[in-house]
C-alpha cells in the first residue's frame, strides 16, 4: 500500500484508511510473545445462532491404537500414570484438576475439558467452519492447552462460558488460563467479543502477560463491533456469510458502500442483497 494511495483513501473515505490501519500490526521490539499473540486477536460479536454440540464430531482415535482423544488427554496429563487395560480402559493414576486444585484418582471422575467450550468456539467463528475443521479443533492434542482433564465439578460450573463470565476458582492458575485461552483463541483463529477482549487486555496486565493496553482490531466480518468500520470493505462470497456476520439484509438505501460492495448478492436487482 503506497503512500500517495493512503493519502487518496484518506481525502475519499476516511473510513477505510480507519480500516487499514487497525488491520495493520504495529508491533514494537519489546513486544513480548503473549503480546504478538494477543495482538493477533480480532474483535467480532457473537454468532450464537445455529449451535448444536453434536456439529463437533469429538472423541474421535485419530491414531487408532484404541485411546480417543479424551483419553489420550488423560493418559498425557496424568501425574501419577494410570494403568491402560483392554479398550483403553484406565485404571489408578493420579491427576491435579488445575480449575479448582483438587486431586482426582479415578479418571470416571474427571471430563475433559474443551478450553475454549465447543458453544464459545461456535460464536466466535467456527459457526463458518467446514465439519472436518471443527473436527479437528474439537479432538485437537498437538496444542496441548485446547483440551484438558478437570474436575467435573468445575468443568460443569465453567459451563460454555467465556473469560467475561467464568474463571478458575483457583487463583494461582488464572493466569495460566487466560495466557492459554489467548493461545487457543489465535492458534484456531476464533474471534473475541468486545467484553472478552477488555477482560482478557486488564486481568493480562494484572498478571503482568501484557504491558500496556492496545487499540482492538475489529475483523472484517465484525457485525457492529464498530459501526464505522464495519462492513465498508467486506464483500461476502455468498449470503450464508453476510447472516453469519449479522449485516442482512444489505439495502442500498441504508449502506451503499456495503451494498456496492456486496451487489453480485442482490440477485433481483432490487436493491436489496440477501433478504
Ligand atoms: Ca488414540
Ligand atoms: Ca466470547
Amino acid at each position: 500500500m503506497g503512500y500517495s494511495l493512503i493519502m487518496y483513501r484518506f481525502a475519499t473515505t476516511s473510513v477505510v484508511v480507519l480500516v487499514l490501519s487497525v488491520l495493520t500490526p504495529i508491533q514494537t521490539a519489546q513486544s513480548t510473545e503473549l503480546e504478538i499473540e494477543f495482538s493477533k486477536l480480532l474483535v467480532a460479536n457473537e454468532t450464537p445462532a445455529g449451535y448444536d454440540r453434536n456439529l463437533f464430531r469429538h472423541w474421535i482415535d485419530a491414531d487408532r491404537d484404541g485411546c480417543n482423544a479424551r483419553l489420550e488427554v488423560l493418559i498425557a496429563e496424568a501425574v501419577v500414570a494410570p494403568t491402560i487395560g483392554a479398550n483403553c480402559k484406565l485404571t489408578g493414576g493420579k491427576w491435579i484438576s488445575l480449575f479448582d486444585n483438587q486431586e482426582v484418582t479415578n479418571a470416571s471422575l474427571l471430563d475433559v475439558d474443551h478450553f475454549v467450550p465447543l458453544a464459545e468456539a461456535w460464536r466466535s467463528g467456527a459457526n463458518m467452519w467446514s465439519g472436518q475443521r471443527r473436527m479437528a479443533f474439537a479432538n485437537d492434542l498437538d496444542l496441548t492447552e485446547t483440551l484438558i482433564a478437570v474436575s467435573r465439578a468445575s468443568n460443569r460450573s465453567k459451563s460454555d462460558n467465556d473469560v467475561a463470565n467464568w474463571l478458575p476458582p483457583n487463583q494461582d492458575y488464572r493466569c495460566t488460563y487466560l495466557v492459554a485461552w489467548v493461545k487457543v483463541k489465535v492458534k484456531w483463529d476464533l474471534r473475541v467479543d468486545a467484553t472478552e477482549r477488555s477482560t482478557l487486555e486488564n486481568k493480562l496486565m494484572d498478571c503482568g502477560e501484557l504491558s500496556r493496553k492496545t487499540s482492538p482490531k475489529f475483523s472484517p466480518v465484525a457485525n457492529g463491533a464498530s459501526p464505522n468500520l464495519q462492513p465498508t470493505l467486506v464483500r461476502y462470497q455468498n449470503c450464508n456469510m453476510a447472516k453469519a456476520a449479522g449485516v442482512t439484509p444489505i439495502r442500498r438505501s441504508v449502506n451503499s458502500a456495503l451494498y456496492n460492495a456486496n451487489q453480485h448478492l442482490d440477485r433481483d436487482k432490487d436493491g436489496v442483497a440477501c433478504e
